[in-house]
């Protein structure tokens, strides 16, 4: 049989962990930073490769500043999931409601994993209430087995791709 592809981003706001998850997943997961016109902003990116069984995933990490939206829109090109890392630690703010908002309308499957539940002041239940209805997961980026474990959750509902759309 065929290996099956999947290619995954990890979205959420800046400090949300996505750098520590998908290098938690892979190890040997690049994290790479690129300078903005005048070297004044740094745009930061993600990309890991996870093998569960048949099954191999790319995972992308978006940047989370507001002002990125452009490489978001890149990055999240022809995804066949996507994952909204939420800080289970803060407020939900306008702008992971903005994220949730564009995944959303890009109608593919995603789920929303909220992050950093290994700490005392983590609050998954007040973020799951804040997004009713929707599928969560309540994770550590720093804890292997569970991250792994949320990842290949996910992936199990989704349909491989399928090499109609655009790759990044
Ligand atoms: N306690 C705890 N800290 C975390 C967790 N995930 C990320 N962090 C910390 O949160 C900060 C931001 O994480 P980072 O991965 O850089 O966030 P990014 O901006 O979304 O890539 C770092 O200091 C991480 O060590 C977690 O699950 N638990
Ligand atoms: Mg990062």
């Amino acid at each position: 049989m065929a290996e099956e592809k999947y290619k995954i981003v990890v979205f959420g706001a800046f400090g949300a962990g996505k750098s520590t998850l998908i290098q938690t997943l892979d190890p040997q997961a690049k994290h790479i930073e690129a300078e903005c016109a005048g070297g004044s902003t740094t745009v930061a990116l993600d990309y890991g490769r996870v093998q569960i069984g048949e099954k191999r995933v790319y995972l992308y990490g978006t940047p989370g500043q507001e002002r990125f939206e452009f490489a978001r829109e890149i990055i999240g090109t022809g995804m066949d999931g996507a994952i909204l890392l939420v800080d289970a630690t803060s407020p939900v703010d306008e702008f992971i409601d903005h994220l949730y908002c564009s995944i959303g309308a890009e109608k593919i499957p995603f789920v929303i994993l909220l992050n950093k539940c290994d700490t005392v002041g983590a609050q998954p239940d007040a973020v799951k209430a804040h997004f009713n209805g929707v599928e969560t997961k309540a994770v550590s980026a720093k804890d292997r087995r569970g991250a792994r474990d949320a990842l290949e959750g996910f992936i199990g509902t989704l349909r491989p791709h399928t090499g109609n759309k655009p790759s990044a």
